[in-house]
């Protein structure tokens, strides 16, 4: 058997040579749906609908919650043939489910401005401390996306953010959002509370770097719970359980069994 775990090992020292700058984190990412029959609850629909959608957080359900703020402009002849246009708009909030889709809503409640969901706008700067990925330096930058900070369920495998891309930073205002477009972003991932078969690191995704890290586990030069490396339930780490992390870092239709 020891001979065997030596083959083994150089197999898996070989592979992970060849496929380790290959391997990345891949969580997945879905958009927070728009609801459906915002004309209904807006009584107006002219030239189209925008909605603002701004993820918040999670509920006890495991379900998401957010807001989303929809608005349409209505535009007419006004007395004396003037020309004006009326804004018409309201507030949701919104409940999703982990596949996007929108599961429930309320209409006007509570009346959020979007700072609710991390948007900050100081000033004439868009952005600040709760969008920590805006690089805008200056009130002239424009057309520039941030994150918000990213929110984490319960078990730690789903999180969700907003994404502001910024068209027009002057004219983009708690008040007037027509210049910013706001996008709940679901993401499943392993946060820092996630274990998963076979992630060693916790980074969301079974790569060949993880293979490794149970490789020097199994060979007694670091450790690795049994939840996460022993994928074959043998009650052990070894060279095999290292070998089949690899083998699902490069298809994961290969099946992992972690206690
Ligand atoms: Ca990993
Ligand atoms: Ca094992």
């Amino acid at each position: 058997m020891i001979a065997r775990d030596v083959v083994v090992e150089n197999l898996i020292v070989t592979a992970v040579a060849t496929f380790l700058a290959a391997s990345a984190a891949n969580a997945s990412t879905i958009q927070l749906q728009p609801v459906s029959d915002a004309f209904a609850r807006l009584g107006h629909s002219c030239g189209g609908i925008k909605q603002q959608i701004l993820g918040e957080g999670f509920d006890d359900a495991g379900n998401v919650t957010g807001y989303v703020f929809a608005a349409t402009r209505c535009g007419g002849s006004g007395k004396g043939g003037g020309y004006h246009t009326t804004t018409y708009s309201t507030w949701l909030a919104v409940t999703w489910d982990l596949g996007g889709n929108v599961v429930g809503e309320i209409t006007g409640t509570p009346d959020p401005d979007p700072s609710v969901a991390g948007a900050y706008h100081s000033g004439s700067l868009v952005g600040g401390a709760n969008y920590p990925t805006c690089d805008n330096a200056t009130e002239y930058d424009n057309a520039f996306t941030c994150l918000s900070v990213p929110v984490f369920d319960g078990t730690g495998a789903y999180s969700v953010q907003t994404s502001l891309y910024v068209v027009n930073q002057a004219a983009c205002t708690a008040s007037d959002t027509s210049y910013c477009t706001y996008r709940g972003i679901l993401a499943h991932e392993c946060g820092p509370s996630c274990v998963r078969c076979g992630d060693m690191d916790s980074d969301g995704a079974v790569t060949a770097s993880d293979a490794l890290a149970a490789l020097r586990a199994a060979t007694g030069t670091g450790t690795c719970a049994l939840q996460v490396c022993d994928v074959d339930g043998s009650g052990d780490v070894s060279a095999t359980d290292a070998l089949k992390i690899l083998e699902y870092a490069l298809d994961p239709a290969v099946s992992m069994t972690c206690q």
